[in-house]
């Protein structure tokens, strides 16, 4: 069996990267598919792949006029989000991995996958799906090899990376090469594990098939392991969009952002600005993920890893983000979207009156004013980058960006006003270190949860929190010219639990005071926090929809609030013990005495 797949590999494998061939054979031993299939992520390649998928079941075809080349995927509803309980750092010491991450040790986790993945792929077919991360020729891009059973990952990684025979021919003969393996398994939860092994560069999932979990090249290869890269090669990997913004005279300045899932990062990407903003202009470079260097000149430089977006339908709309719409028109993958009679897609949110009928995300039938959600609230679209009318021209530049601004920002109902800057960088890492941002994204009154989520990174760390923090203490060090650091919210809240600010395309009045912060072009008022916008000479409000009482709101900074935030931080410096940098921890101390407890 082993040697028959042996020679079909030698035979129809693009490569004579003898690292490669001998992995592939080494899983496929494993695994035990029927057949291997290189990706070289033709247009051929890609229609074969969608027939095949239609003919399974895996895809339906939605109304061909109305969104062509759009298929739908319905995942197994026990699949629809990643696993966080289930996700793993898997490093010879347990210390390695931090108080944030689960951990198994890699011999103990390699002889239990292995249980799992022997036999798996019998009677299925091994996609060898080769990948870049990063602009091709990129000298900041890294390659990935993704083995999976899954033609939804392989069309889906086809339009999230650079995949196919681009990747083999960067890699070459080199074996530096991220070694992914991904088996659907049976999708059972029982037997669903997530893990990652940095020390390797090596990641291995089996039993889901959902985004986050399947897709290697994103959180697990982009961010867990390249957090970990970039710990060790002087760089850092965020959960960070990018965009770029001109002003009218023709000034281009970039920024990087950090906020939680499903926290307005693809929104803010592609952002277009209120009509009193005419003759400005936001572009995206990346709506979820940056890796930033110093460059030769000392300033941070910024590329998107990735190819395409794997967005949040539900409340995308023409209104809130008309480029996303443009995004998804054609060409696109959705998952666990609602359908429409005439085949086309739907969600909670979308514009236009709620259709009377629908088929729900599970296949259901679903009627107008059910209690139950018709699309799921994590259903996604997965578009290809070059839909986006304002994708960047630098978003395949093997370079990127220089970055001005980095922005944190959570879900927070009260407490954090709209925007802050930092006093210093140290000042900085401190406000994204004690980012929290609420579990539920609720709508209506209720607080949410608020759970700590320093710089957005907390599902995505793939190391010691403490350490992480460290790496971002250090690289000031080495930025001569280090971006501006600021804090936003654009979720807070009024007694009736409404949002105040209307965030979205206003959100532009706020990037606008960033970037002439950058350029040292208007004062500010300073606060115990840091600087704020002065009520004179600060935000731009012309046009502004909500009144002067709803702005001091949702500006304000409440003494007694910042008491219980400041406190509400322990537990989390506590847990980082002895890695807890000093730095933050009397950033923290000063900030307590001079409030008063
Ligand atoms: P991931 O892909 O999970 O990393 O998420 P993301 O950060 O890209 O989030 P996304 O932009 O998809 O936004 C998620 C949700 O936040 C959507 O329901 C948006 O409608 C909502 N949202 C985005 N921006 C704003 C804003 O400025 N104000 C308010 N109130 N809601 C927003
Ligand atoms: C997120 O959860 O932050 C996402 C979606 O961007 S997933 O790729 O599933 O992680
Ligand atoms: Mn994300």
């Amino acid at each position: 069996m082993a040697s028959t797949q042996n020679a079909a590999l030698q035979g129809n494998a693009p490569t004579k990267n003898a690292e490669l061939l001998a992995w592939v054979a080494k899983m496929a031993q494993m695994t035990q598919p029927d057949n291997i299939v290189w990706c070289d992520g033709s247009e051929e390649e890609k229609k074969r792949f969608t027939d095949l998928a239609v003919k399974e079941g895996i895809l339906i075809p939605l109304n061909q006029q109305k969104r062509p080349g759009c298929y739908l995927h319905r995942s197994n509803p026990n699949d629809v989000a990643r696993v966080e309980h289930l996700t793993f750092i898997c490093t010879t010491n347990k210390e390695d991995a931090g108080p944030t991450n689960n951990w198994m040790e890699p011999e103990a986790a390699y002889t239990k996958l292995t249980h799992l993945f022997t036999g798996c792929m019998k009677g299925r077919t091994m996609y060898v799906v080769p990948y870049v991360m990063g602009p091709l020729g990129s000298p900041f891009a890294k390659i990935g090899v993704e083995l999976t059973d899954s033609v939804y990952v392989a069309l889906n990684m086809r339009i999230m990376t650079r995949m196919g025979k681009a990747a083999l021919d960067m890699l070459g003969d080199s074996n530096d090469f991220n070694r992914g393996l991904h088996s659907t398994g049976d999708l059972n939860p029982d037997r669903r594990f997530i893990c990652h092994f940095p020390q390797d560069n090596t990641i291995w999932s089996f039993g889901s098939g959902y985004g986050g979990n399947v897709l290697l090249g994103k959180k697990c290869l982009a961010l867990r392991i390249g957090s970990y890269l970039g710990q060790h090669e002087g760089w850092l990997a965020e959960h960070m969009l990018i965009l770029g913004v001109t002003s009218p005279k023709g000034e281009t300045t970039y920024v990087a952002a950090a906020f939680p899932s499903a926290c307005g990062k693809t929104n803010f990407a592609m952002m277009i600005p209120p009509k009193e903003y005419e003759g400005w202009k936001i572009e995206t470079v990346g709506d979820d993920i940056a890796w930033m260097r110093v460059g030769p000149d000392g300033r941070l430089w910024a590329i998107n890893p990735e190819a395409g977006y794997f967005g949040v339908a539900p409340g995308t709309n023409y209104k809130s983000n008309p480029n996303a719409m443009a995004s998804v028109s054609k060409d696109t993958l959705f998952t666990n979207v609602a359908m429409t009679p005439d085949g086309d897609v739907w969600w909670e949110g979308m514009d236009g009156e709620v259709p009377e009928e629908l088929t729900d995300w599970q296949g259901r039938p679903w009627k107008k004013g059910s209690t139950e959600k018709a699309a799921h609230p994590n259903s996604r679209f997965t578009a290809p980058a070059s839909n986006n009318p304002v994708l960047s021209a630098k978003a395949n530049d093997p370079m990127g960006v220089p970055i001005s601004a980095l922005i944190f920002g959570g879900r927070r109902s009260n407490t954090v006003p709209l925007v802050i800057q930092a006093f210093n960088w140290t000042h900085g890492v401190f406000l994204g270190a004690t980012m929290g941002s609420e579990t539920t994204a609720a709508a209506t009154g209720k607080v949410g949860v608020v759970r700590r989520d320093p710089m957005a990174m907390l599902p995505f760390c793939g190391y010691h929190m403490g350490d992480y923090l460290q790496h971002w203490l250090d690289m000031q060090k080495k930025i001569a010219h280090p971006p501006k650091i600021f804090q936003v919210n654009w979720f807070r809240q009024d007694k009736n639990g409404k949002f105040i600010w209307p965030g979205f395309g206003d959100n532009m009045r706020v990037l606008e005071w960033i970037v002439n912060r950058v350029h040292g072009r208007v004062p500010t008022e300073e606060t115990l926090l840091g600087w704020v916008p002065r009520s004179d000479q600060g935000l731009n409000l012309k046009g502004l929809d909500i009144s002067q009482e709803a702005v001091a709101e949702v500006t304000s900074i409440k003494e007694d609030e910042w008491k219980a935030e400041l406190k509400s931080q322990e537990p989390f410096f506590e847990s980082l013990g002895l890695k807890a940098p000093e730095a933050l921890t009397l950033t923290r101390k000063l900030l307590i005495s001079r409030l008063g407890s």
